[in-house]
């Protein structure tokens, strides 16, 4: 009788890992490279965009990701910055001579939101909904630069207080 039980027991750990594996080749592949649809409604599960992050001062490149969210996710305003009230929100902390790269994705359905940055970035840019925008800098003047949403959009006030540090 133990053998018995022992035969469905290893039959059923087998077809478990046949239709596991079968669901996973079959299911479709999402990444980051995605679109931006699929990256904000995969965002809710992950943590890739922290609102402070500060690069690896041994590489010499920096990355970033910013989230631009309406009301009601955790990512409105700029990475959360709705909720960081008059903290600077958010904060990259890059070291000079670094090539900057932001890349923007704005996850709001239908408003476009604004990116700029002081002395970096000054002309800006709208990122319309369901767009991204990519730019690539090097900080080569130290300092503290102002990162705001430059377009009137409905959470501007929200979107007005990031931070770029360059040491
Ligand atoms: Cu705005």
């Amino acid at each position: 009788m133990r053998r018995l039980w022992k035969g469905i027991f290893v039959a059923a750990v087998v077809i478990l890992a046949s239709v596991s594996l079968f669901i996973f080749l079959i299911s479709p592949k999402t990444t980051n490279n995605g679109s931006v649809v699929s990256i904000c409604s995969e965002l809710g599960a992950s943590s890739v965009a922290k609102g402070n992050s500060t690069a690896s001062a041994s590489s010499s490149v920096a990355n970033f990701l910013i989230v631009d969210a309406d009301p009601g996710g955790p990512y409105e305003g700029m990475n959360g910055s709705a909720y960081h009230g008059l903290s600077s929100w958010p904060v990259m902390h890059v070291f000079k001579g670094q090539k900057v790269t932001i890349r923007i994705i704005n996850c709001a359905p239908s408003e476009a939101h604004g990116f700029s940055i002081t002395h970096y970035f000054v002309a800006g840019v709208a990122v319309r909904a369901e767009q991204s925008y990519t730019f690539t800098f090097i900080a080569n003047t130290v300092g503290s630069f102002r990162i705001f949403c430059n377009i009137f959009c409905a959470i501007h006030p929200l979107m007005q207080n990031g931070l770029l540090v360059v040491s």
